[in-house]
């Protein structure tokens, strides 16, 4: 049996760690596992990477890739009997899917800032074409909202660490500057604690910094980094058995969803 995995940029550290485990459960349970990458964030590549899978002759599909709802179901019928799991659409998106809660994600970030007392919070979100980057977004304005605070600034980013780098350096520069960044990636995070160092600013004294992911090296950036934890090794445990277990000639249309909690993980860049 082989199981085709759809995916986003594989160069970006997320994405990579998902498929990794996807692979791993995948073989455990006796698996192949084909990949097809897509070049650019749209439902025509999102749809010829299918087309790449189907051509394999693939019993199952996984979609690392993030869709909106209507194109999450114009992905299903494109892929008639064939069984299809989504790793990153909307929590009410009404297809079969195996997510990390962005609402939890964002609360917990939020609470934690507000928790040590900063107010004057900025946001450096990832890209608004991709679903997951917009429901950290809303999470956080809504958090934010329920204690009646707006973020001091916002500037939207694309994931990589350069990315974080440039809009943290014009955030830095306008007044008030935050005391606080939230900021929806770890690798743009990255590109934050640079850009603070070399402004002369330190972390976490004078400026907190909290990523999203906790990806493998996380705990590695100087000072090491406070984020909020995806379990990616469970996503690819828990959405490859999801989808093996679908697998067979009485596979119906799936509608379920496996919505798994974030974990905030302290260490030195807040205070
Ligand atoms: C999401 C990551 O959190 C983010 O860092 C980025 O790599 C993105 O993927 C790429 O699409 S995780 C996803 C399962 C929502």
């Amino acid at each position: 049996f082989t199981l085709g995995l759809a995916t986003t940029e594989l160069a970006l550290h997320a994405p990579s760690q998902i498929a990794s485990s996807i692979k791993t459960r995948a073989n455990q349970l006796g698996f192949n596992v084909v990949i097809s990458m897509i070049d650019n964030l749209s439902l025509p590549a999102c749809r010829a990477a299918v087309s790449e899978l189907i051509a394999q002759r693939v019993d199952g599909v996984m979609i690392n890739v993030p869709l909106a709802t209507q194109e999450a179901q114009s992905i299903v019928e494109f892929c008639g009997q064939l069984p299809v799991m989504f790793l990153d659409v909307a929590p009410d998106a009404p297809v079969f899917k195996t997510l990390f809660d962005p609402y939890c994600g964002a609360k917990q970030g939020v609470d934690h800032l507000l928790q040590l007392g900063h107010r004057q919070i900025a946001l450096v979100t990832g890209p608004l074409a991709s679903v997951s980057a917009r429901l950290r977004y809303e999470g956080w304005l809504h958090e934010l909202s329920q204690q009646q605070i707006a973020p001091c600034a916002t500037r939207h980013g694309d994931w990589s660490a350069a990315s974080g780098y440039q809009l943290a350096l014009s955030l830095l520069s306008a007044s008030p500057r935050p005391t606080a960044m939230l900021v929806a990636n770890d690798q743009m995070a990255l590109g934050v604690l640079r850009a603070v160092h070399e402004y002369g600013l330190r972390v976490p004294e004078q400026i907190s910094v909290v990523g999203y992911d906790d990806t493998e090296d996380s705990a590695y950036f100087q000072p090491p980094l406070t984020t909020i934890k995806q379990d990616f090794r469970k996503l690819g445990v828990e959405s490859v058995s999801r989808l093996v277990e679908g697998l067979g000639p009485h596979f119906g249309p799936q509608q379920d969803s496996l919505l798994l909690p974030t974990l905030l993980v302290v260490r030195n860049t807040t205070a």
